[in-house]
């Protein structure tokens, strides 16, 4: 079904969340009988480095007040898909109870999680999490499954991994750039299994990855940010390459999630067993696997 034909298709149940602030909206419907999530983000401006005209960007205005030198209007934005789109549209369908437990405003905790916790708990549902819930990645690392877009590929089954535009990405607005690169290894889960064995590794991604950025995009490699999940929505290990001057979706840079990769490599070279020894603090939403667990609920809070 093409995207045009979702669309048509969706009959609207309710409003999952919301964002003024990165101008967001989750909805929740049906298509076709199944549950589907619609998320549409307001798109940043593009602004052409010369030649530019206001009139180029703003197609009418009306005034709300003015006031001395100032003035505020609603304003009608000129579009086009191809060059300046209003928006970001993603749909997932059929959605899973899990997509909309993710979706959905939630209220959340702060958790310590100490490495007991993480093996008595979050271990075995790491287990649960993998079969269909991560199909995409192995779509992506095995089936040629959004190949036309891949930046790079190594099929190397040790070191290899893709680099590709995150579904997060508009793909036309540099400021917002948002690469995934997913490693072909199958035995990192999350942070909590990366020892000292891994530092070359870790290196060798970081190395490539930055080089490849700087010949791909106008960007020097102080321009992006590397970083990984904890907790992460898929336990497939994977990295999050966004432009620094993206202050993310939601809270996907902030600390209480957000890792950078450089961290993550000093930590290990300093303590080879850190992330097996420590306590990890993140934040945790009550829709969360996790929460549902009640010794896992009963020993975080
Ligand atoms: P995460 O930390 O596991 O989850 O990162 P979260 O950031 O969603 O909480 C997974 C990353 O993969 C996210 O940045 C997603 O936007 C991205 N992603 C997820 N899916 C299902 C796809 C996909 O099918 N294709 C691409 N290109 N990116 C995806």
């Amino acid at each position: 079904m093409s995207v045009q034909d979702l669309i048509k298709q969706f009959q609207f149940e309710k409003v999952l969340a919301g964002n003024p602030q990165t101008k967001s909206i989750v909805l929740l419907g049906k298509i076709d009988n199944q549950d589907a999530i619609i998320n549409i983000e307001k798109s940043h401006f593009i602004i052409p480095d010369h030649d530019f005209k206001l009139t180029d960007l703003v197609n009418d205005a009306e005034i709300i007040n003015q006031n001395d030198v100032y003035y505020w209007s609603n304003a009608l934005l000129k579009q086009t898909l191809e060059q300046s789109p209003a928006a970001k549209l993603n749909i997932i369908h059929p959605a899973t109870e899990t997509h909309i437990k993710k979706y959905s405003t939630q209220k959340l905790h702060y958790i310590i999680e100490t490495p007991e916790m993480y093996q008595k708990y979050v271990v075995p549902y790491i287990e649960t999490m993998k079969g269909s819930r991560i199909k995409w990645v192995y779509n992506i690392l095995f089936e040629g499954k959004e190949s036309e877009t891949f930046i790079h590929h190594d099929k190397d089954p040790e070191s290899g991994f893709v680099l590709l535009p995150d579904m997060k990405w508009d793909t036309l607005n540099m400021e917002s750039l948002y690469l995934c690169a997913i490693v072909n290894r199958k035995d990192i889960s999350s942070v909590r299994d990366l020892t000292k064995s891994d530092i070359s590794f870790l290196k060798h991604l970081r190395s490539t990855i930055l080089s490849i950025i700087e010949q791909k995009y106008p960007l020097k490699k102080d321009q992006v940010r590397i970083f990984i999940h904890y907790q992460p929505s898929y336990y497939h290990f994977h990295l999050h390459i966004v432009n620094v001057s993206h202050p993310g979706l939601g809270d996907g840079i902030a600390i209480g999630k957000a890792i950078l990769l450089d961290d993550v490599i000093e930590n290990i070279e300093l303590v080879g067993d850190y992330y097996q020894r420590r306590n990890i603090g993140y934040l945790l939403g009550e829709n969360h696997g996790l929460w549902q667990i009640e010794g896992y609920r009963n020993t975080a809070s």
